[in-house]
């Protein structure tokens, strides 16, 4: 059983004892004080325990202390929006980055929220985020798109997204992902890299350990937000247009990422090359993204509202190519899954309060 180094609660894993509690116990910075940061060092080891706090052992004398909360102790979700405040749900696309900026600001205003949000990691490091409006897009890739995978970009679908919602500007950084989890598995080693070598289950522990901290609810986004947020009103192969050749000034890929020790290609710290019309950068390339969505070949036929995937599924979705692929697999509709690669990594989406 371990000591009680930090005073409050003993912490247990159900179904896990001796030396395998023993191993991931003593494998790195943990705070005894939260349970997702035991969780999520669980998880690493590859099986995630439900965590359980016992109050400490009473002197005696001391008043009974409450037990704690069973899991890491998440906010309830959110309400609806109140009626007074529906956000306005725009129908027209495509469209530029004048009005891409104007829907922005209009969402804000209308639902009295800031167009730009901070989400403090600790330690001096946050999360810089904007504001996407809810909105209507087509989905998937049409036949004639240079570049398409036949097996899984259809069908071309209409979906809605009801509800605005806050994307961060870049990939989570090495920086950002080691001032949450004390942790950074990242093979090539720069702070302001985007963290990768991430399994699926590492990202989403990332946001579940952001909301633990913060009280706000932390996500992967869905497949469908992701996309819709990557395309920025674009129809086209990317946010850009169709033009392959305009790639460099927008995209780190197989191209144009080598340095002179690694002609393998590898990740460029984010924010870099030109943001999409909503203010994103590197929604193509760099690092592939992890979305929340179980991954499936086909999308469900006919139009969907704020769609979350498959029920169930083997992997889950990956996004917007990388350093690693051609400029082909970093197309909008691009769609990759599973793996655990060095080019994985994710980025944060976080609802509106
Ligand atoms: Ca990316």
């Amino acid at each position: 059983m371990p000591a009680d180094r930090a005073g409050k609660s003993l912490i247990m894993l159900d179904g896990m004892a001796g030396p395998e509690f023993d191993r991931i116990f003593r494998s790195g910075p943990l705070s005894f004080d939260a349970g997702g940061a035991v969780q999520y060092l669980a998880a690493k080891a590859g099986t995630l325990y439900r965590v359980r706090q016992e109050p400490r052992p009473e002197a005696p004398g001391q008043a009974t202390s409450k037990p704690t909360s069973s899991t890491a102790d998440l906010p309830p979700e959110p309400a609806s929006l109140p009626a007074a405040k529906t956000p306005p749900t725009y129908e027209e696309w495509p469209f530029d980055t004048r009005q891409a900026a104007a829907r922005q600001q209009e969402t804000a205003e209308q639902l009295g929220v800031p167009k730009d949000l901070n989400v403090d990691c600790g330690k001096g490091v946050s999360i810089r985020l904007v504001l996407i409006p809810a909105g209507r897009f087509m989905m998937g890739s049409p036949d004639n798109e240079k570049g398409r995978q036949e097996k899984n970009e259809g069908p071309l679908h209409e979906v809605t997204l009801a509800r605005p919602f806050y994307m961060a500007v870049t990939e989570v950084t090495q920086a950002q992902y080691f001032a949450v989890t004390r942790l950074d598995p990242s093979g090539v080693k720069e702070p302001n890299n985007p963290v990768e070598m991430l399994e699926w289950h590492d990202a989403d522990m990332f946001c579940q350990l952001l909301s633990h901290k913060t009280g706000r609810h932390v996500h992967l986004p869905t497949e469908a937000r992701w996309e819709y947020a990557c395309r920025a009103g674009s129809n086209a192969a990317f946010s850009f247009g169709d033009n392959w050749e305009d790639s460099d000034s927008y995209l780190w890929c197989m191209f144009n990422s080598k340095v002179p020790n690694n002609f393998m290609g590898q990740p460029h710290p984010v924010g870099q090359k030109k943001p999409n019309a909503w203010g994103l950068f590197d929604m193509h390339g760099n690092v592939e993204e992890w979305c929340a969505d179980w991954y499936s070949d086909s999308y469900a036929e006919g139009r969907a509202a704020d769609p979350t995937g498959p029920a169930v599924g083997e992997d889950h979705v990956k996004r917007g190519g990388s350093y690693f692929t051609d400029p082909g697999h970093c197309r909008s509709a691009s769609r990759g899954q599973g793996g655990t690669l060095n080019d994985s990594g994710f980025r944060i989406v976080v609802d509106l309060p």
